[in-house]
């Protein structure tokens, strides 16, 4: 059993019961010439996140904790895309155009990847979903299911957006939800704030927020 020092109070869990989601740490979101520079975002903020991330990642396979992935993204033919999510805001990129880095949000294309410094192992799901929360339309909840997973670690991009919305979704099935602070970005610094305050108010209503050190000084006690 490990005990982290989160808010609003200590989060305490077990490894071989928990599992860490990161959430759509895809090259579209973070990279330069992707669809969130294209859409004139600070992309800089998302990819500022990678080695904390990536330690994460790394702290949850040494100590027993199942890593997850989630990309967003769409099939080819767009027969799982509400046309409301493609037209509303009437960008100038919608899913489905050609982006610098292949058609934008669908699954297969180059952009679609998770960055090549958090590449998932080949024993790692990878959740491919078509809406901002994870259990949307996806095999995540089973797959937990069958695991005995009870307790959810979470990191990725965005924090008000897919992580949030995961969270969230994870929260009313019943699991013990703790999101790493310093694994996680918004393109927007005040919803980041917001997201986790919202989070963790009126006693973890969504469930804790804790850095990256915290998790590791629980990893190193001594079961
Ligand atoms: C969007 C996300 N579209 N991963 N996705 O914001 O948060």
């Amino acid at each position: 059993m490990g005990t982290v020092n989160a808010e609003p109070y200590p989060y305490t869990f077990e490894p071989a019961k928990t599992a860490l989601i990161v959430i759509d740490m895809q090259r579209d979101f973070i990279e330069p010439g992707g669809f969130g520079d294209t859409l004139g975002n600070n992309i800089g903020l998302l990819a500022a996140i990678v080695p904390t991330t990536r330690k994460l990642i790394e702290a949850c396979r040494r100590h027993g904790v199942r890593v997850m992935h989630t990309r967003e993204a769409h099939r080819s033919d767009l027969t799982d895309c509400p046309p409301a999510k493609r037209t509303r805001g009437n960008p100038s990129l919608r899913i489905g155009d050609a982006g610098a880095m292949g058609r934008i949000l669908i699954d297969g294309e180059p952009g679609n990847d998770i960055v090549a410094e958090l590449a998932p192992l080949p024993d790692e799901p990878v959740i491919v979903k078509p809406g901002k929360g994870a259990f949307y339309a996806t095999a995540l909840g089973d797959i937990l299911r069958l695991q005995g997973i009870t307790h959810l670690l979470f990191a990725g991009v965005t924090t008000e957006v897919c992580v949030q919305t995961t969270m969230r979704e994870a929260n009313d099935r019943g699991y013990e939800c703790l999101l790493i602070e310093d694994a996680t970005e918004s393109y927007f610094p005040e919803f980041k704030r917001a997201a986790m305050e919202m989070i963790r108010a009126q006693g973890a209503i969504v469930g804790w927020t804790a850095p990256l050190a915290a998790l590791e000084k629980a990893f190193a006690v001594p079961a």
